[in-house]
């Protein structure tokens, strides 16, 4: 036996849509990711980068049902390896291939999300109290803003309803969410490049839509470190980067909050976000995504990833260049 290092295709091309976006070269990760059908090599995947199966199966997800609003999403399925280890998650690396490999292990037991801000009492609940308020598995498109996209099922709780315990006051205009901030586990967040520790946010009508939701699980498992353990928010109308990994806060305000990415690039990750084939990013057409799998499509990109009938209402009175 002799080893060979190959990795998969794009792999080296993944360095050049990163940092998200910072110094990208777009043309080139687009190539690499599927211009002609590309095949992603399969080899690689197993030998070097598949995860092992992880603790997850110790702590099964809550009994629950695929909710039939949300059980065709009108693509095949995205194959589970891909979500695995293609990421976007900052705190760890700004590799696509990095985060499943430097968050291997990470955990944030014993896990609580604390919400406080504008409510009438500060909470705090843990991942049963969350997951007791209603758990389904819903199938959503996934389109992140670098124009790759994902098909995956999701399973977890309805925003509005973690929000409907939380006495929210009426002066509450947005909720703010924020990541955990620990940089001697997640290197990533010694990038002085970023105001750690990532956080996103929604205006309240956003957030009470019944599109926006808290995921713990994928696939049918607890998500995965570089999934976004133990909680994630997942916001199938924007931009996958409004939606963030592994949330330990909700903070209810009267002003917009400060994003991260909005920080970092103000003029290419705006508040809103919503995906619009016809806005463009400042440095590439968001007119058509990418497919993750082996043989990766390209398809047109939808107003609103598809959802304008779920969310389209909540822009009617605004200016388009601003969602
Ligand atoms: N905490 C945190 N959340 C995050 C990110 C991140 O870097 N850190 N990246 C965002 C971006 S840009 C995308 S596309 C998705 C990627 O999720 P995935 O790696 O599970 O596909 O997570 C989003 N949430
Ligand atoms: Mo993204």
């Amino acid at each position: 036996m002799f080893s060979i290092v190959s990795r998969p295709s794009w792999h080296l091309a993944e360095r050049h849509a990163t940092p998200e976006l910072l110094h990208g070269n777009r043309r080139d990760f687009l190539k690499a990711l599927g211009a002609g059908g590309l095949a992603l090599s399969g080899m690689s995947w197993a030998s070097a980068q598949e995860p092992a199966p992880a603790a997850a199966e110790a702590n099964p997800l809550p009994p629950h049902e695929r909710n039939p609003k949300f059980a065709d999403a009108g693509r095949v399925m995205t194959d589970e390896k891909y979500p695995l280890m293609f990421n976007n998650f900052y705190e760890f690396s700004t590799r696509k291939d990095g985060p499943a490999k430097l968050a291997k292990g990470f955990s944030l037991d014993p896990y609580s999300l604390e919400v406080d801000g504008l409510v009438e009492k500060p909470l705090k609940f843990d991942l049963d109290q969350i997951e007791k308020l209603g758990y389904e598995e819903r199938v959503c498109r996934f389109r992140c803003v670098e124009a790759w996209a994902m098909t995956v099922p999701w399973a977890g709780v309805p925003l509005a309803k973690l929000i409907a315990q939380c006495g929210v006051k009426a002066e509450a205009k947005f909720v703010a969410f924020q990541t955990f901030h620990d940089p001697k586990r997640a290197p990533g967040q010694k990038d002085t490049a970023f105001t750690w520790p990532y956080q996103e946010g929604l205006r309240i009508d956003e957030a009470l839509n019944e599109m926006a939701f808290v995921a713990t699980g994928l696939y049918g498992k607890r998500l995965a470190p570089q999934s976004g353990t133990p909680l994630r928010i997942v916001l199938p109308w924007k931009y996958g980067f409004k939606g963030p990994k592994s949330v330990v806060k909700m903070t209810f305000t009267d002003k917009q909050p400060a994003t991260m990415w909005n920080s970092a690039i103000p003029a290419e990750y705006k508040f809103y976000s919503n995906v619009d084939p016809e806005v463009p990013h400042p440095r590439w057409s968001q007119a058509s995504e990418k497919l993750l799998a082996d043989v990766v499509e390209r398809i047109p990109t939808q107003w609103y990833n598809g959802y304008g009938e779920q969310v389209a209402a909540l822009y009617a009175n605004m200016p388009r260049e601003l969602y």
